[in-house]
């Protein structure tokens, strides 16, 4: 393995919150790159495409044809898109780190999680409510990790995300959730938990890693600028995602 990136203390704060966030660490040309990429993929439409309004979050445009229905939330399969976006997913520095936090050599890319561009639109952008993102991953263990790369400063004003810190270790009775397993915030132990959440704002270039079973959730985009973050989700090779479920449909990549 190549030398850590992260110090002790780090590695240590991801296994006792969840997250940590590796500040700077992608260059500037590279993000203008990857921004001009998205730039295009969101004028052009460019399919996959998954818009505010398939996700119907609070925010969401009602329909397609209401104002704002062609909202892009997520380009999705990022790591098609393009090599720019292919190279960050497999950087040594990412390898690295990923290798660190999960204590093993051999890191697989889902292309099946994430794997998108996450876009906040001015004006028809949704909030996310609180959730654990491996609620529809189906792999041998639920220990994967997201990588998500801020293309721009992300902070409460443009709909940064919020965690609450060591909630990868809980273990929460299905009726805390909904149907859509979002936490249920009419719930009084949920709003215990919630009221431990902190915002994670990021600079630009800062890259936040972040265990699968964290609950995260983030507000709507109140600014006049889209906001941009690429978004890998991780495995170790040797958690294989269960056969025919949706974490099987696409080969994973390894790095
Ligand atoms: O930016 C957001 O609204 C959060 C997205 C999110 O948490 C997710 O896709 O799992």
């Amino acid at each position: 393995m190549n030398p850590s990136l992260l110090s002790q203390a780090q590695l240590v704060s991801f296994q006792r919150d969840g997250f940590v966030v590796a500040p700077g660490l992608l260059e500037d040309h590279i993000i203008e790159q990857m921004r001009d990429v998205a730039d295009d993929h969101v004028a052009a439409q460019l399919a996959p495409v998954e818009y505010e309004v398939d996700v119907q979050y609070p925010g969401s445009p009602t329909d397609a044809k209401a104002k704002g229905g062609e909202t892009t939330r997520r380009l999705l399969h990022a790591y098609s898109r393009h090599e720019v976006y292919r190279n960050w997913a497999a950087d040594d520095s990412i390898k690295t780190i990923l290798q660190d936090l999960f204590g093993a050599p051999n890191i697989e890319l889902s292309q099946c999680h994430h794997n998108c561009m996450m876009t906040k639109h001015p004006g028809f952008s949704s909030a996310t409510l609180w959730h654990q993102d491996n609620r529809y991953w189906s792999f041998d263990e639920q220990n994967l990790i997201s990588v998500w790369t801020a293309l721009g400063d992300e902070n409460r004003e443009n709909g940064c995300l919020h965690v609450i810190p060591g909630s990868h270790q809980l273990v929460l009775d299905p009726g805390c959730f909904d149907a859509a397993k979002f936490l249920r915030p009419d719930l009084p132990t949920n709003k215990l938990l919630i009221q431990d959440a902190i915002q994670v704002e990021l600079k630009r270039g800062d890259v936040l890693f972040f265990h699968s079973k964290l609950f995260h959730a983030a507000g709507q985009n109140l600014t006049n600028e889209v906001k941009y973050s690429l978004v890998y989700t991780y495995h170790e090779s040797s958690n294989r995602p269960i056969h025919d479920t949706r974490s099987a449909r696409s080969p994973g990549i390894p790095i």
